[in-house]
Formats: C-alpha cells, structure tokens, sequence
C-alpha cells in the first residue's frame, strides 16, 4: 500500500472527479497512469476496488498547477480514467471538472479571493486544448463558498453558481471549427457536421439513424445496431477531423439531435463516446450550440435560434437542458458562456495498490 497523496473529491457540474495538486501526483506518465487505475479501481465495470463511480461522469481528474504563464492563475490537466480499460487520456478537455477548478486553487491556496468583492476571477489554462477559461466564483469575506440558490440540470440540490466564461475554443483540438471544411459532409451513408468549438462532435438528425430522438438513455445503450453504426462513423470522421486513429480515444463525441420538445433550441441525445451522456458535456453543449447558429448545417434547419447577437441557447438533453450564452458578431461567435455549480464531497488522501509511488 503506498502511503496515500493528497487528493479532494469534488462535484464538478454533473461530473466528479479527484483533483489534485501536480506537485503532489507523480510527473512520470506512465507511473501517474499506473497511480490513477489503482486509485480509481479501473478495469473494472464497477470500478468496487477504487473511487470510481462505475462511469465515465465519475472516473476523471484534474491536476491542478499555480501558472507561471502571463496573465493566467492556474493550469489545469484534465484526465479520463477509462472505467473498464487500461487507459488513461488526456486527449479530451472537460468543461464539468473545470467548474471545480476554481474552487480547488482557492482552497489550496493557489490564489487569493478578491478582497471587498463578492466574487473572484479566476484565468485558467487548459493544458488539454492550450485555450484559456475565466470561471467566477462567490467568495463572500473572502473564502470560497458552494452554498446558494442556482439550480443545474443534472444536480438535485442547488449550490453557489460559477460561471465559466471562454473566448477562443474554436478548434480545440482540430485546430479548425469546421475540420472538414465544410458545414456538412456525407460520410458513410449520413449527413453529418463535424464540428469543434471546445469539443470534438460529430452531430447527426435523429431521422437518419431510424429514431425519433426522445429515446431514453437505456433503450439508446441497448440498441447494439445503432452503436456500431455511430461507431463505424465516428472512427471514419475522427481521421476527417484529423485526430488519427479514434478507436481508443475518448473524442469525437456523437450527438444525436432532434427538434427541441420543451422550448429550447434543439434536443440531444449524446454518446461519449460509448455509453449515453445523462446530459451533455459542456464543451459538448458549446459545440452543438455553434453548429445550430451554423447556416447550412442540418442542425441549423431543426433549430429554434433565438434573436440578437446575445443569444441564450438551450441544448436540450436527457435531464433537462444545459444553456450556453453565445455572443455573435459579424455571425461570428466571439465568446460562450455557461453557468455551472460544483461541491467539496471530501478532502483527504488517497492510496494505490501499488507500493512506493512517491511524486517523482
Ligand atoms: O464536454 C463528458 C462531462 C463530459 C465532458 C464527456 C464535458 C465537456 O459531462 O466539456 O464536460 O463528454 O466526456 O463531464
């Protein structure tokens, strides 16, 4: 038994995850993989012999660094432990888990709260897609606080809000909004956008893959047909959008939509890439947001758009809806935003089976 590296429990939006200090976790990749299966409990389906939560929204982490970067306060790594594979990826960003972020510099002193203001910004580099956020927190007299009265679609109970603010995601890691080029292509018999502002997707109607696209998460999971047909696609578009090789990565995501049912601009149903989102990620949710503003998309021509260059945009998805603010100039998107909450569940030390993994 190692001797246990300090680590908090955190709710990150409708996500959780550990996060720790990069300091405190092994710098060598292949010794911090070896940590984080041991610590998580991975492979294994119920992840019983480590913290996971026997699912992707339960299996992540973020490493959480003072910057040295000009005008950022912290970097932050994000990491999917696979839940019944031996892997660990960093090739993906996660906007849930970045609504922790915040919360955990302020509690380990990586920052301090703004004096005689309410709330602190705080500006942090995502290592995953080398693109800044701004997340606002409340700190009343000066320390974080997780209680208030903000609802999230997702999280039963109500928390302090957190906004995330971004003002470049475009082409995370595509390198390009539109990869492809093209605002639809047909690839393996669909019509489909490929789109990357901050995530990865492939989005794709409902009506091409024989749904109506209300389906509930489990008939979805259960469809053994319609998974190896969004996966034969999705390994065809990850080389379109020039991530290689997908087979073993966590991106792109596969978004079903369907017109909105309950007044939001359109409805989704998302893969991540093999099992159903309850929800929808936020950078997911940012993704197909830009993709429905997109003239000539498919998605654009099943979308209630909302007027003005402010625009509040409501993904819809299995638990409510996620709404993403996009502000448009020239019928470009110059900035999104969204609003999160996160939750300190536990702050203590965790421990591997592996014996002597020290920070080094
Ligand atoms: O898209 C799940 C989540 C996510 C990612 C996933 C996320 C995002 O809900 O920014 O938040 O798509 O793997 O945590």
């Amino acid at each position: 038994m190692s001797e246990g590296i300090p680590a908090m429990w955190m709710r990150g939006g409708t996500s959780k995850g550990l996060y720790f200090l990069k300091e405190d976790i092994p710098a060598n990749k292949a010794k911090r993989e070896q940590f984080l299966l041991s610590v998580f409990g991975s492979p294994d389906k119920l992840q019983i012999n480590g913290v996971g939560g026997g699912s992707p929204l339960t299996s992540k982490v973020a490493i959480v660094s003072k910057s040295r970067r000009p005008n950022i306060d912290v970097d932050y790594l994000f990491l999917q432990v696979a839940v019944d594979d031996y892997a660990v990826s960093s090739a993906q960003n996660c906007g849930n888990i970045l609504a922790g972020i915040a919360p955990f510099a302020i509690e380990r002193g990586l920052l301090r709260p703004e004096k005689e203001k309410q709330k602190t910004s705080v500006r942090i580099f995502m290592e995953n897609s080398r693109k800044v956020a701004i997340a606002t927190v409340e700190t009343p007299e000066s320390k974080i606080t997780y209680t208030g009265h903000t609802y999230i679609d997702g999280v039963t109970f109500p928390s302090a809000p957190i906004s995330l603010e971004f003002l470049d995601i475009e082409g995370s890691l595509c390198g390009k909004l539109l990869p492809s080029g093209n605002p639809k292509d047909e690839v393996d018999g669909y019509s489909v956008t490929m789109i990357d502002n901050g995530m990865p997707c492939v989005i794709i109607e409902a009506g091409q893959l024989g749904l109506e696209g209300n389906e509930n998460l489990e008939e979805l999971e259960k469809n053994c047909a319609l998974r190896e047909s969004l996966e034969r696609l999705r390994l065809k578009c990850g080389k379109i959008m020039k991530l290689g090789n997908v087979k073993e990565k966590t991106v792109p995501k596969m978004t079903i939509v369907s017109k909105p049912l309950s007044n939001g601009m359109i409805n989704t149903r998302t893969f991540i890439p093999h099992k159903c989102h309850h929800s929808i990620g936020v950078f997911g949710a940012i993704s197909v947001a830009t993709a429905c503003l997109i003239e000539d998309t498919p998605a654009n021509k099943l979308s209630l758009i909302p007027s003005g260059e402010k625009k509040l945009c409501a993904i819809e998805h299995p638990s409510g809806k996620m709404e993403v603010l996009a502000e448009l100039r020239n019928n470009k998107i110059i900035s999104t935003a969204i609003l999160r909450t996160a939750r300190k569940l536990f702050d203590g030390v965790v421990f591997s089976n592996n014996d002597g993994l020290k920070a080094s």
